[in-house]
């Protein structure tokens, strides 16, 4: 949004039900009373409710649901994030963060999209992307060796789930990439990135969250404004709150990776940790069975501990099934 709409949208805000004329706005912001009318226009193509009455001047009835970085940006506590770029439909949003990247775009740079056609997951696996849910790439360069970074995906994860708790919601994590409510999946991690001898330039880290339940839901997945196991439902929050809590866990998670390590975040991640203690197999990304037997936690590096034949095995990427637990 450009900064004198921004400037347009601030203004009706502060003024709420009394209004605010044309011509105030005009003179506060030093243009012309036609740039004010178009600046209107183009927020009520944003889904922005804004009458005109007479004698009182613009009002602001309403703000759509969508994740504008306007919004999202009132919303956010973290001084993390440089640039926030919404885009209403786009294929997806890791693609538009990497143009970024290389074009030299700042780290805390973030785009996200209220919908996309072509989101991906691991492996070029689908990424279900309707309206109603918060997609976002947030444009991160590290500057630990690129063997360091491994744990990344466990840590935006983590990021996510803690900044999902901080408007109500009580996720759970299932390493390495998933974050779960209930029974489903709540939200995936997707990490890009390109790298020069052992530093990586930029990473790109996508995180798609499902908010509003659609008519057809995916199976498997959960929704954060699914009725919860004790028959309450989350009262559903704007898509802009839950960006912008997610970008705020997310800089808070990268903001403790960075000072200690994933070593600082290894008790937070446990703790919210679905798997100890279940029956497990685990996969390589091809489909190859790594590991049978008993999660166990994970290591100071974040790999995955199984317990298995009575030896542990330590895992450092792959898929995650669940089994029935036998005793
Ligand atoms: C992931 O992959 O979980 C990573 C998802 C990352 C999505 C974000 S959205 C913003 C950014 N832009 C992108 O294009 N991507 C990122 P993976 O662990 O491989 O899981 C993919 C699997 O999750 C699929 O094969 C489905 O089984 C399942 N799935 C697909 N869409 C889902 C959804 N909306 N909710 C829950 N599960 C889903």
């Amino acid at each position: 949004m450009s900064s004198r709409r921004s400037d347009v949208l601030s203004g009706l805000k502060t003024a709420g039900r009394a209004g605010l004329s044309g011509e105030v706005l005009a003179c506060e912001l030093g243009i012309s009373r036609a740039a004010i009318a178009k600046h209107i226009a183009a927020l009520r193509a944003l889904g922005y409710g804004i009458t005109a009455q007479a004698g009182v001047g613009y009002v602001l009835e309403s703000v759509p649901d969508i994740p504008l970085a306007e919004e999202i940006a009132a919303a956010l506590r973290s001084g993390f994030w440089e640039s926030l770029r919404f885009v209403e439909q786009t294929g997806s949003t890791n693609d538009d963060c990497k143009e970024l990247a290389r074009a030299g775009a700042p780290q805390g740079t973030a785009v996200i999209a209220a919908q996309q056609r072509e989101g991906r997951g691991r492996l070029g696996r689908s990424w279900a992307s309707p309206a109603g849910g918060v997609y976002l790439s947030a444009l991160l360069r590290p500057t630990a060796p690129l063997a360091e970074l491994a744990p990344l995906s466990l840590v935006i994860s983590l990021g996510v789930a803690r900044g999902l708790e901080s408007i109500g919601a009580t996720p759970r994590l299932k390493w390495p990439n998933d974050v779960w409510l209930a029974r489903g999946k709540l939200s995936g991690v997707l990490l890009e990135t390109s790298a020069e001898a052992d530093r990586a330039d930029w990473v790109v880290a996508g995180v798609g969250i499902n908010v509003r339940r659609p008519g057809d839901p995916l199976s498997g997945a959960a929704y954060l404004d699914d009725p919860r196991e004790d028959g309450g439902a989350m009262p559903p929050p704007g898509l802009a709150v839950v960006a912008a809590a997610a970008l705020d866990g997310i800089a808070w998670a990268y903001g403790e990776f960075g000072g200690g390590g994933f070593g600082a975040l290894a008790a937070e991640y446990e703790k919210r940790s679905m798997l100890p203690g279940h029956d497990v197999t685990v996969r390589d990304l091809a489909g190859n069975v790594l590991a049978d037997g008993r999660a166990a936690g994970i290591d100071g590096t974040g790999r995955l501990l199984v317990e298995q034949d009575g030896t542990s095995v330590a895992i450092a990427a792959g898929d995650v099934s669940l089994r029935p637990t036998r005793d």
